[in-house]
């Protein structure tokens, strides 16, 4: 007999700023994907829905004050929480779809003015589940503006966002220097039209399932 081994579930992550349209264009790719067969569970950070998630929600909604530090630990406390249920979704070969990860952890705290140091920033999350593709969605400061504006949520403001990109370019940077024959990122300019980022969006992401990986879960974050 043959014997069959499950293909492991691949593990999508989508950043941005507020406002590119990440949270829309991920639940419609999750539909899309199990449309077609691949089958595919949609997660979020901050996922609220916990003890965790509900004092991140506390703060964001500024009913409770922070340190930064500890509110960044609380952000990373939130991933490693679920770090079992992505390694056991995978596991069964079903594809996760992240609207933001680790790496909005790491840029929203690194913008914040006299707030804690880039490199510490990045630490808390070294041995989560490395993602196998990362995309970030794009936008331009005319199209956050064009699609109503900001929340009223804490960092919902257009001088903050901007130091946030700052945050997130840098980091894609070192990740891109970091070694590897292709770029580590795929960037997908959000600006244009609903559909055609969907378009391009999905096109990646099947790729992406299609190619072969390893059996075992993915690398730890470093
Ligand atoms: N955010 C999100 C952080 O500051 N750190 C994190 O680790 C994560 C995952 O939370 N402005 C920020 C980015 C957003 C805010 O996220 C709420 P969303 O996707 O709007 O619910
Ligand atoms: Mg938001």
């Amino acid at each position: 007999s043959i014997a069959m081994t499950t293909k492991r579930g691949l593990f999508v992550v989508l950043e941005g700023m507020d406002r590119a349209g990440k949270s829309s264009q991920c639940r419609r790719l999750v539909d899309h994907l199990n449309s077609i067969g691949h089958r595919t569970e949609l997660m979020r950070f901050p996922e609220r829905d916990s003890a965790i998630g509900s004092l991140i929600g506390q703060y964001l909604g500024r009913k409770i004050e922070l340190d930064d530090h500890a509110v960044h630990l609380l952000f990373s406390a939130n991933r490693w929480e679920f770090r079992p249920h992505i390694l056991d979704t995978l596991a069964s070969g079903v594809n996760i779809v992240c609207d933001r990860y680790a790496y909005s952890g790491i840029a929203f705290t690194a913008a914040k003015a006299d707030g804690p140091d880039f490199h510490w920033c990045c630490q808390p999350e070294v041995g989560l589940p490395a993602p196998d593709l990362k995309i970030f969605l794009s936008v331009s400061p005319e199209a956050q503006a064009s699609r109503g504006g900001f929340g009223a949520e804490r960092y919902e403001v257009a001088d903050f966002q901007r130091r946030v990109g700052e945050a997130y370019a840098r980091l894609m940077r070192l990740e891109d220097q970091a070694g590897g024959s292709c770029p580590a990122w795929l960037t997908i300019n959000a600006d244009g039209a609903f559909e055609e980022v969907q378009q391009q969006l999905a096109k990646a992401v099947v790729a992406a399932i299609d190619c072969p990986r390893s059996a075992g879960p993915p690398a730890g974050l470093r």
